[in-house]
């Protein structure tokens, strides 16, 4: 059963997660999926693609699958993690990708979404960043991810309450462009999208890669990497990252012990 449908329309390409069950949590499964799609999408040279859940849907994505994540000794976003191929897999492709909100965007979802280029979301949508939630130390590229979208304390304040943020809220902070009824949301991102299709792909490409990069340009010295690792174990090897696994796995509320 395939987790997304996709469809390309001229040089406009669109990606729906349609796992419901789950609510789009970002399992290896889904991700493979959407990876292969944009690897397609890269080969049919598509200039813009639309990233979205079904329409009318009241979560967009629920972040990571937590299932899949590794119990305590282990870190839970390493670099081959499938959330992190499929935020550098978004912010690599060669062409805008539209993020088309509507619902809850939880955990790892809000970093896929504000990893997409363009952001236009339905008054609906919510964001909520929750690793504190479950106890994950967030890795350093997600950290970077929301630095470079949010100002220093609305990223404190949404990693430490891992509370929903209104559209309202995220649209006055420039986390995304656009709030649009979930009438008009659909003809107004492709709109946006046929706007880019129209102007030059290599010229857009290039200037995707270059605020990429320029974005991520930080200098981080080994001892400083090393540091972060360090403090980032002690986390994901403690009683509290373990306890929010196990609370979410029996749908309690968890005991943080600080251990
Ligand atoms: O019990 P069944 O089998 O029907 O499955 C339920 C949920 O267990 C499942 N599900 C998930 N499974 C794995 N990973 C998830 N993130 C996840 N979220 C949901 O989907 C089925 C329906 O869920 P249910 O009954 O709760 O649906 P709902 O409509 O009442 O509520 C929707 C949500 C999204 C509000 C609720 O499911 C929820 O709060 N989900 C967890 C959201 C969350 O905390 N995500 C963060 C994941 S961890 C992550 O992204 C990063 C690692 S980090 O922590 O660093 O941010």
């Amino acid at each position: 059963m395939s987790l997304i449908l996709t469809e390309t329309k001229d040089t406009i390409g669109t990606i729906v997660m349609d796992h419901a069950q789950k609510r789009n949590a970002l399992s290896e499964a889904l991700i493979d999926e959407i990876t292969v799609a944009l690897k397609s999408f890269q080969d049919k040279n598509i200039r813009a693609a639309v990233l979205r859940a079904p329409a009318g849907a009241k979560v967009w994505s629920a972040g990571h699958d937590i299932s899949e994540l590794p119990d305590r000794g282990r870190d839970p976003l390493g670099w081959s993690d499938p959330l992190r191929v499929l935020v550098r897999a978004i912010q690599e492709f060669p062409a805008p990708i539209i993020a088309l909100i509507e619902g809850g965007v939880w955990g790892g979802g809000c970093e896929v979404a504000m990893a997409c280029d363009i952001l236009v979301a339905t008054p609906d949508a919510t964001f909520a960043i929750t690793p504190a939630k479950l106890g994950v130390p967030y890795n350093l590229g997600g950290i970077l991810t929301l630095m470079n979208m949010t100002p220093l304390p609305v990223a404190k304040e949404m990693l430490f309450t891992a509370q929903p943020i209104p559209t309202s809220q995220a649209l006055n902070l420039g986390v995304i462009n656009y709030i649009k009824s979930a009438e008009e949301i659909e003809s107004f991102v492709y709109g946006l999208a046929a706007q880019i299709t129209v102007n030059s792909p290599l010229s857009i490409s290039v200037m995707k890669e270059e605020l990429r990069l320029l974005a991520s340009a930080r200098t981080i010295t080994p001892e400083l990497f090393e540091r972060i690792q360090g403090l980032r174990r002690v986390v994901y090897d403690s009683h509290d990252y373990q306890e929010g696994l196990n609370a979410f796995r029996e749908r309690r509320k968890p005991q943080f012990k600080g251990k």
